[in-house]
């Protein structure tokens, strides 16, 4: 995918100063960030994991302005690395630590992309700006009676632009599926600063490719994702939560088809495993809301409607043999108390050490042989396993900390693991720098091909986030 760079490596630093006075004419010099300090949040992940140096972050204002900016920045032998709420997991936001190239990097922060139109209640749709964050988004939602589709941890930073170009997921796709399916029309503008794309949510609008599904899940590595046509869901006020220990995940599967065929409401049904539990309680140094010493496993279930499903909860929970605790919340503050206990295992994971991501998915009754696996290489190597993910979709988040310099051993045998079983190296974080060497264990020589000639045409020039979904990365 690299294309071959055949001139001076060494960036002419007047050529780069000159394209950065242009650019600040275009922003304001308070939006052409190029102090040290003042870049630091924007260069490094939120794991720690990742970094790299920006030569600047620019923080454009509107579509008009990323415009802009690509037209500046296009033949200038520069990278472009779009940046929204910067929660990406797999390094894909913040720059490469040394770009193949030896391109200074750019980064084009879409936070200030704020757009939010007045929601449609009868196409139940919406358009928002990128740099809307999910909390943002429902906030908008909720003040006219209605919601939104996907929900997770991150909500407070993660941005719209960032959840389509990673096509997120979260505990909601068991209803509403990820948000690929959510985008009903993109607008987004590309190397060149031509504008593409349609926000007008027509349905209908059938005609050829559709290019919202192109660009979800593309990693920022085609066009900067400016704005988009989002649908929006009823508001089910009504929910009841509970965490659940049962004795293992045939019993998890078991209470996964009991909701699924007995309600309508089954809003989320997460999984944690004994070890991310304990890791969790004691870093919000409190006790787990379910005391069992023999539990194999803990659920999260949440069932939403327009009546109370408490009594529904209650009595498939109490049908199913394997079900060993359980503890129920009805009213918001114990329901946000448990929630916290599935909410915060990401940060209790990294206040320890900064882990290995691996975010995986294979069919449900899979999950168990891979997280024993997953647990056996961790061991092996000295190091311990914390797994928890989305039950219906067997994606299941393995988080894996002292492996010292086995890291890219253990990544190996897991991914391959994985793909043997018809699963996939990523479900919801994305490929990123992180996976982006393995992407052929799930994508055969044709595909490849084929994905880098989408890329071609969208990025001639090979700018867009180099390194990202590149397997020769
Ligand atoms: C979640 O499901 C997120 O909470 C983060 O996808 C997963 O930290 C992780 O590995
Ligand atoms: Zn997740």
């Amino acid at each position: 995918m690299d294309t071959v760079d055949t001139s001076d490596a060494s960036a002419p630093s007047d050529g780069l100063d000159r394209l950065l006075s242009r650019l600040r004419q275009l922003l304001g010099t308070e939006h052409v960030i190029t102090d040290a300090d003042q870049r630091a949040g924007y260069e490094a992940d939120w794991t720690g994991r990742f970094r790299g140096t920006a030569a600047a972050i620019l923080r454009p204002a509107d579509t008009g302005e990323v415009a802009a900016v690509m037209r500046e920045c296009a033949g200038e032998r520069v990278a472009i690395i779009t940046q929204g709420g910067n929660t990406s997991l797999v390094g894909g936001s913040v720059p490469r630590p040394d770009d193949a190239h030896r391109r200074p990097q750019l980064v084009v922060s879409t936070r200030r992309l704020k757009r939010m139109d007045p929601i449609d209640t009868t196409a139940m749709q919406v358009t928002v700006g990128a740099g809307v964050t999910l909390t943002e988004w429902r906030d908008h939602a909720r003040a006219v009676g209605v919601d939104i589709p996907v929900d997770f941890a991150a909500r407070d930073s993660a941005t719209i632009g960032g959840a389509i170009a990673t096509n997120a997921g979260g505990s909601r796709v068991v209803r509403f599926a990820t948000m690929r399916r959510q985008v009903t029309g993109i607008e987004a503008v590309l190397p060149t600063g031509e504008v593409i794309g349609s926000l007008t949510g027509l349905v209908k609008q059938t005609a050829g490719v559709d290019l919202a599904g192109v660009l979800a899940g593309s990693e920022g590595t085609l066009a900067v994702i400016t704005a988009a046509r989002l649908a929006v869901v009823p508001w089910y006020r009504r929910v009841a939560t509970a965490m659940v220990a049962v004795d293992g995940f045939d019993s998890a599967l078991g209470l996964l088809e009991a909701f699924a065929s007995a309600s309508d409401d089954l809003d989320s049904i997460e999984f944690i495993a004994p070890e991310a539990l304990d890791v969790v309680a004691a870093h919000l140094g409190r006790s787990a809301p379910i005391h069992t010493t023999d539990a194999g496993l803990y659920l999260m279930v949440e069932l939403a409607g327009h009546h109370d499903p408490t009594d529904t909860l209650v009595s498939i929970l109490g049908a199913l043999d394997g079900v060993l605790a359980t503890a129920v919340a009805t009213d918001s503050a114990s329901r946000e108390q448990l929630l916290s206990y599935r909410d915060r295992i990401t940060e209790s994971i990294n206040a320890i050490a900064t882990p290995l991501k691996l975010d995986v998915a294979v069919a449900p009754d899979g999950l168990d042989g891979l997280i024993d696996l997953a647990r056996a290489a961790a061991r092996h190597h000295g190091g311990a396993l914390y797994a928890f993910g989305h039950l219906a979709e067997g994606n299941v988040h393995l988080n894996l900390l002292g492996l010292g310099d086995a890291t890219e051993r253990v990544t190996d045998e897991i991914l391959t693991a994985v793909a043997s079983a018809g699963g996939t190296i990523s479900a919801e974080h994305g490929i990123g720098i992180a996976k982006a060497r393995w992407l052929p264990l799930i994508r055969n020589t044709a595909e490849i091909d084929v994905l880098c000639g989408i890329r071609q045409a969208f990025d001639p020039d090979g700018v867009m986030n180099p390194g990202v979904l590149d397997p020769q990365h």
